[in-house]
């Protein structure tokens, strides 16, 4: 297949994901049926998942069809297991949407995937924490519904499970590091931003749906595994280098959202590069403006990260990771091919959302 034809199947394979997600509302939705006074609660869950699981790139769920595709053996790819699949993919979009509507809160966001982030919107607030816990339930429905009586259940349950406990951790790191009111400057090291990405996003947008391919094909080796996991983090941090660019630098009618991370005194890729080049005058400035919502000291630090060069840092950086991520395939990919993570790092490198 040339360029044209693969991205041609990549937007049908979407638009197949897509649909299959009314399918999961039903099975998700009818199980009022056997118990009518939750009727009323049931509607609530379907309005909270129409409104926070779609609409974003589905990169991570399709990962999913993508690597079980190119595992398993096409005579074993029968409509069971393909539905097993697109379940699995949608359980992965799913906990992706339970930890986005809680970081919301937290990183006190304005908007996500173009529209309000949920606890923006008139009458929910804070209940909002209850509907990502919902989601949350929703992905161990699922699998049971599913999955239960496969070989690799219990082997995806706690890869689920796994995988919340790390994001939390590092979604720990990403908080305590950035105490509101309170800017240290000494906090935004090199190595403590690398513990925060590796935790907070290269398990779950990564490492998950590769390895929740990898135990539905029966791969579940745990050298195998690691060595997945070498290559998948690797491309964890860089997609959450992106991630801090374009949160100052993105444009928020593509990403989707208004960037807070100046304001919320992140310890973001920017603020590390900053400090390693600025002057003392220069440190001084950022002691002055981070971590603060007046939107002219918000300012003062984008005018910095430009004197800085930051922007231009970055591109650098983003060509320097992309061989570095080739090099750790060719190392690290075999006995699985390298195409699963060739693939994927395809779609994320020079992504502007
Ligand atoms: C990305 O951080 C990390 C997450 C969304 C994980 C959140 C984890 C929880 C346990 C709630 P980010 O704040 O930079 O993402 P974004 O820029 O999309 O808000
Ligand atoms: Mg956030
Ligand atoms: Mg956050
Ligand atoms: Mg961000």
């Amino acid at each position: 297949m040339n360029g044209d034809q693969k991205s041609d199947a990549y937007a049908r394979e979407k638009q197949n994901f897509i649909q299959h997600f009314s399918q999961i509302l039903k099975v998700l939705t009818e199980n009022e049926m056997g118990h009518p006074e939750m009727g009323d609660a049931i509607v609530r869950l379907k309005e909270v998942l129409e409104y926070n699981v779609i609409g974003g790139k589905y990169n991570r769920g399709l990962t999913v069809l993508a690597a079980f595709q190119e595992l398993v053996e096409p005579r074993k790819q029968d409509g069971d297991s393909l539905q097993q699949a697109l379940a699995v993919g949608w359980c992965v979009e799913l906990l992706q949407s339970f930890f986005l509507v809680l970081d919301d809160i937290m990183d006190s966001s304005l908007t996500r995937r173009g529209q309000l982030c949920w606890y923006q919107k008139p009458g929910i607030g804070l209940d909002a924490i209850n509907d990502a816990l919902l989601i949350e339930a929703c992905i161990y429905r699922l699998l049971k519904l599913y999955c239960r009586e496969q070989p690799y259940y219990l082997n995806l349950i706690e890869l689920f499970l796994e995988t919340s406990y790390h994001t939390e951790i590092g979604q720990t790191l990403d908080l305590i590091t950035a105490p509101q009111g309170n800017v240290d400057l000494g906090r935004f090291t090199e190595k403590r931003y690398k513990s925060i990405v590796k935790y907070k996003s290269g398990f779950y947008s990564f490492y998950l749906p590769v390895a929740a391919a990898m135990y539905m094909a029966g791969i579940d080796g745990e050298k195998e595994h690691a060595n997945a996991k070498k290559i998948l983090l690797q491309m964890g941090e860089f997609f959450q280098i992106q991630d801090d660019y374009l949160d100052l630098f993105g444009d928020p009618t593509v990403t989707g959202k208004v960037g807070t991370d100046i304001q919320d005194n992140k310890c973001s890729w920017l603020v590390v590069q900053c400090l390693q080049r600025a002057s003392p005058e220069q440190r001084q400035i950022l002691q002055e403006n981070y971590g603060q919502k007046e939107p002219e000291k918000v300012a003062r630090v984008k005018a910095l990260y430009e004197e800085l060069q930051l922007p231009a840092a970055f591109k650098q950086y983003e060509e320097d990771s992309f061989s570095k991520l080739v090099g750790l395939i060719e190392q690290y990919a075999a006995p699985l091919p390298p195409a699963i993570f060739l693939g994927l790092a395809h779609k994320i490198y020079k992504r502007e959302k």
